[in-house]
Order: C-alpha cells, then structure tokens, then sequence
C-alpha cells in the first residue's frame, strides 16, 4: 500500500561516476566532470570510477585496474580534491554489489525493460548482452542510494536511469514502511555541457564507443589534435545565425555553439551575439583556442598522474576506506529495515 510522501531529512550529499571504459571525452568533461569539480566547494562529494558496470560489457582484466587509474588521474587532473571530495573504485566498496541485489528484489522487470539505454546498447543483439548490462540501472540506484546521495551530476543521457533510481527509493520506502528513509535523488543535469554531441553528426551522442576518433575530443588529445578535430568537425556552409531559433536545423553548428557556451560559461544566446554573421573560419579556431586553453592544462596534469600511479593508488586506497565508512552503517541500517537476521548483541 502506497504511502504519504515524507521528505528525506537527512544530509545533502553528492554521488556520481564514471566507468573505466576508455579515454574520458568532452561529453563526459563538460557533462559531468566539471560539475564535480564545482560541487566539492559546496557538499560533501563522493565520486566513483565505476568498473562494477564496466564489466557489464567485456573488460580485458589486464587493463582494467590502469583504466581505473586512468580516471581516476582525470578526475584529480581536472580538480577533484582528494582532501574535499571522496575518490574511490566501486568494486572496493562490497555495498554496491549487496545493495543492488536487494534493489533487484524491488525493482520491476517491467520498469527495467523500458530503458532506453539498455535497447540501444544492444541492439539487435538482445539476447547476447550480459544479465549485468540489463540490471546495470538497478546497480546504479544502489550506487547512489548506499549513501543516501541527495543530488548526482550528470548528463543527459542518465535522466531516465536517474528517475528508475527514484522509484525504486520510493518503492522501497514504500514496502517496507520507512517514509522518508531514503532520499528521493535529484539529477543536476542542467547547462549546455549537459548533451554533447559527435563532432562528426550532430544528432548523435559523442561516446567513447564511437568508431570514429574524430567524433570526439579525449582529455588525452594534445593542442594539435584537438584543434585538428574541432577544424575538421561537421559544419554547413552557412554563417553564423543571430538567433537560437535558426540554430533548430542546424544541429552540428547547435552543438559546436552548446561547447563554446559551456567552455567559456556563458549562455548559447550569448555565444550567437559575438559570433552572429561570422564564417566557421572565424568561430573554429575560436573555439579550438578556447577549447586548448581550457583542456591542455588538464591533460598536462592527467600526464603526471598517470606518471605516478602510486600516489593514485594512495588517493583511491585512502577513498576507498572512507567511502566505506560511509556506506556501512547505511547498509547496516538497510539489513534491519528488511530484518535479516544478525547475531543478538
Ligand atoms: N556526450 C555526452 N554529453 C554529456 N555528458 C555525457 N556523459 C557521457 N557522454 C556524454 C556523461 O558522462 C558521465 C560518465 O559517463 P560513463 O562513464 O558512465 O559512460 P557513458 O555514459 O557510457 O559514456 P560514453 O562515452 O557514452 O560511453 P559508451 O560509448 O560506452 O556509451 C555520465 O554522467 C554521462 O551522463
């Protein structure tokens, strides 16, 4: 039986991550990674390299753990403070994996069989994909409900699985008759990093799966290259308009607008109003010079990382025990609410 909505009362606290699944791009930069950097200065941060639903799809186990430093070295490149925000790898922290089959035990196959995500990672292929990449939304609800995270910055493309981590806070709260026990999360979507598209066809998402490395910009790429992709980036062959409106048709033009706006933090309309009537030959070298001026010192500082994966190891290790400081008693309370049984102090 439904009950009345009763507000979490706890404390604000920021949860997302990224999986160890490539080079970080653009998207996943402006989408979510620069958010993350911002949020530390206001909440208590919690930021995941998610290699749990890395393996939804097949993982070579001789790269993974580099891959998981590689992130990891994005997320401290880009400016995530270890001594402000927690780092960690997920499969460090057991709960993920314990709360997400208690989460399975909630969720519905018909609530899981309406992701889109899940039909266009597979496919045709539907039957070959592994059970982890159907559940891989349950997993991530549980990702963020082990901390009863309030907000999770990311792109647009996780709106849906976000809301499916709504439900099932809400169901479960629902079931077992503690209102307000978990937190109903609140995507942080907004701004024009939000959906960043391939520089090679502007009705697509850009993905670290792309075939094409020209699609995307990697937090790895050198001035040269980034530069080199921003010149060779789809356009038409008008100007550039004055309005948002006549940007509607032109989709690849909306998004090189869209990265402009968000590098510089300033709004699309604003991006129109300095460049309106100018030629691509004008606005890409802009928009390269902005764009190197802004990643060149993060790929700089992601080299030296990468250079010293000890001190990555260390920020990840000394995470990991504080992620799971947090986790926890959580998990601990989550056990009673569903009254498993423990020994009698
Ligand atoms: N194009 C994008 N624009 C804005 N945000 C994006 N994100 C991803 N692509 C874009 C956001 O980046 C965060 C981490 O994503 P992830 O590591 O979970 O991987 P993903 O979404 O699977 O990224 P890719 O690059 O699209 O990988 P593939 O090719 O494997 O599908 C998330 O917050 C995501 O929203």
């Amino acid at each position: 039986m439904s009950q009345p909505a009763v507000k979490y009362t706890g404390p604000p606290r920021v949860f997302s991550g990224m999986q160890p699944t490539g080079d970080l791009h653009l998207g996943n930069y402006l989408g979510a990674l620069k958010k993350f950097v911002d949020l530390q200065h206001s909440h208590e941060c919690v930021y995941c390299i998610v290699d749990l639903h890395a393996v939804t799809v097949w993982q070579d186990p001789k790269i993974l753990a580099a891959q998981t430093r590689n992130i990891a070295a994005a997320y401290l490149a880009a400016g995530v403070d270890p001594d402000k925000a927690i780092i960690y790898p997920q499969s460090a922290v057991r709960g993920h994996t314990e709360l997400a089959w208690f989460f399975n035990c909630v969720a519905r196959i018909g609530w899981l069989s309406r992701m889109t995500q899940f039909k266009e990672k597979s496919g045709k292929n539907s039957e070959n994909m592994s059970v982890g990449l159907y559940d891989y939304p349950v997993l991530q609800a549980a990702d963020i409900l082990l901390f009863k995270a309030t907000h999770v910055p990311v792109g647009e493309d996780q709106k849906q699985h976000l809301e499916l981590s709504r439900d099932i806070a809400q169901k479960f709260n629902n079931d077992f008759e503690v209102p307000g026990f978990f937190p109903l999360p609140e995507p942080l979507i907004k701004g024009p990093g939000a959906r960043i598209m391939s520089l090679r066809d502007g009705t697509k998402k850009m993905s670290k799966s792309d075939p094409s490395v020209n699609s995307r910009i990697n937090l790895t790429d050198n001035a040269d290259a980034i530069a080199k992709k921003i010149r060779k980036a789809k356009t038409d062959a008008g100007v550039i308009p004055e309005s948002l409106k006549e940007l509607d048709d032109r989709p690849e033009l909306a998004n090189l607008v869209g990265i402009y706006g968000a590098f510089a933090e300033i709004s699309k309309q604003q991006v129109l109003d300095k460049y309106a009537g100018k030629g691509f030959g004008v606005f890409k070298p802009a928009l390269a010079e902005l764009a190197v001026e802004i990643l060149h010192p993060i790929t700089e500082r992601m080299n030296d990382y990468l250079k010293n994966p000890d001190e990555t190891d260390r920020v990840l290790a000394k995470g990991a025990q504080a992620a799971n400081q947090i986790a926890e008693p959580i998990l601990a309370e989550i056990r009673d609410v569903m009254g498993f049984w423990k020994l009698k102090p």
